[in-house]
């Protein structure tokens, strides 16, 4: 146990698992399919566990709607106190969940921290934002009339979330929910279901340790069934759901169809362009990091370089030999730079993306491939690639969830603009560059149509406070910080009489 991942394991008390699904402390002893997480960083099996049935949802959906009727009538600032616990719960165990998502996800164990990390953060930013669920209050045109909004909760909030973030996507919905008087039902990737049954321990005990009755916090195991009985089901309000434009498409049909809510977090196409007068040594780190952090396998990873033609040689060259001395292997090694991929299913994409690029007349500056060796026998270590491509190639508007850098060129900071806008995806976008009216322009309305746009930093590591999500085919929905609160809550509009006279808006009279 060189790096102690059996010890966090047994430590998060998720050993030996055989239930798919909790509602609160109450496990539920599921009878579907068995899931199998492996690992991707040493092909070793973590844990099994059975997949939610129908029945069992339907259980589960019984206890939320018991429980929601409670949590609403606690009062807002109580259930922010709850989540400042679950913060104290997450930084007790931020380097045991840390190493448990690096380990099944493959990120590194930095960056596994930095997941628990955005997850404590987001508990702060909602306990003060229980005591901050304001509306307006509005002057009513009529006399000794008063007119105010309030924000009520909604009811049960389902969350599905991706493998990529397999723990911070989720505590972004869920702590925002539960200060807002939801309860949450949670489908996790069926990719790295142990960090998310690891997450429910830690929750649960709190829930307990406060006589908070179960139902508050659910999780369900499963595949996309589960994912399609959330998004049919009348008694979900809203459905907040991070993962591929194709199930964001499959999600926000079905619950639009029922005229729910959909709050979609999906795929980015995310590009850096790297102006005539930019600080080179910034341009080429947030590059880096951007385009190879996490193995390429954020949604906000750089996808796309658009340099200026004056320092395109220049950027290609750095860019090569920065790639050149990245050490790529066990993520939990803290030398490494890039892990492994999360399955082989990903490398086989990945190859077929570089297929693509060449039959589309691509041309590597550092060619991708496979890696082979004792360290690499889960088979999903790849080598991070950069290509050389024309904007309209076909494979260059798609995401490919994998560390593949496309380079461009430009002429001018229009055209600049026009290439970074010109895919489906609209999620994150940066400009590096010291000339104001570059800047400005690039941050205007005639500029990036991003939901994410950055001046002299990199397209990814959003921080939690501002409103995350992107335009377009990323699906227009906003988690996590400013306002995006008010996604988790109904508005009421209230108009309060308190003379004796009826008057009627408008003017209008209406006696008999
Ligand atoms: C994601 O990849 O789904 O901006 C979210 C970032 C992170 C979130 C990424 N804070 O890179």
């Amino acid at each position: 146990d060189k790096f102690g991942v059996k010890k966090a394991l047994t430590e998060l008390g998720i050993l030996n698992l055989n239930n798919g699904a909790s509602t609160g402390a109450n496990w539920i002893k599921t009878g579907g399919q068995e899931i199998s997480s492996y690992s991707p960083v040493d092909g070793q099996l973590i844990a099994k566990v059975n997949a939610a049935t129908d029945s069992d949802y339907h259980k589960i959906i019984d206890e939320a709607q018991t429980a929601f009727r409670y949590w609403r009538t606690v009062p807002a600032p109580k259930r922010g106190e709850i989540v400042r616990q679950i913060g104290d719960g997450l930084r007790a165990n931020k380097e045991n969940l840390g190493k448990l998502v690096s380990y099944e996800m493959g990120k590194s164990y930095q960056e596994g921290l930095g997941e628990v990390q955005e997850m404590i953060d987001i508990c702060d930013f909602a306990v003060g934002l229980s005591r901050q669920l304001y509306g307006l209050t509005m002057h009513s045109e009529r006399p000794s009339h008063r007119m105010y909004e309030q924000y009520h909760p909604l009811g049960i909030v389902g969350i599905i979330s991706a493998f990529n973030f397999p723990v911070a996507v989720w505590s972004w919905n869920a702590m925002l929910a539960w200060v807002c008087g939801d309860v949450c039902l949670w489908k996790p990737s069926e990719k790295t279901p142990i960090s998310a049954i690891a997450c429910q321990h830690i929750v649960q005990k709190i829930f307990t340790q406060n006589n908070i009755p179960e139902g508050v916090s659910n999780l369900i195991i499963g595949d996309y069934t589960i994912g399609e009985l959330l998004a049919n089901d009348q008694r979900i309000p809203l459905v907040s759901a991070t993962g591929s434009t194709r199930m964001g498409k499959a999600v926000g049909q079905a619950v639009g169809a029922r005229l729910g809510r959909a709050l979609l977090e999906l795929g980015g196409n995310n590009a850096v362009i790297i102006g005539q007068g930019a600080d080179l040594e910034i341009s080429i780190r947030a590059a880096l990091f951007g385009a190879v952090g996490t193995a390429g396998q954020r949604c906000t990873t750089t996808r796309r370089l658009i340099i200026h033609e004056s320092v395109y040689e220049k950027v290609k060259e750095k860019l090569a030999a920065a790639y050149g001395q990245l050490k790529i292997g066990n993520p939990l090694d803290e030398n490494n730079h890039v892990g492994p991929l999360i399955d082989t299913q990903a490398v086989k994409q990945y190859l077929q993306a570089l297929d693509k690029i060449s039959e589309e007349g691509g041309r590597a500056v550092v060619a991708g491939e496979v890696l082979n060796g004792p360290d690499y026998g889960s088979g999903c270590y790849v080598k991070p690639a950069i290509y050389e491509v024309e904007s309209h190639f076909e494979i260059v508007q798609h995401e490919t969830f994998a560390p593949i850098l496309y380079l461009m060129k430009f002429k001018d900071i229009e055209e600049a603009v026009a290439i970074q806008n010109n895919v489906p995806q609209g999620l994150s976008s940066a400009i590096m560059t010291n000339d104001v009216r570059e800047s400005e322009l690039f941050l205007s309305s005639a500029g990036s149509d991003c939901g994410i746009a950055n001046v002299n930093i990199g397209t990814s590591g959003a921080e939690i406070g501002g409103a995350f999500g992107g335009e377009k085919e990323t699906g227009g929905g906003r988690e996590s910080g400013s306002d995006a609160w008010k996604a988790y809550m109904r508005r009421q509009t209230n108009t309060i009489n308190y003379g004796r006279e009826l008057p009627l808006a408008q003017g209008i009279k209406f006696d008999i």
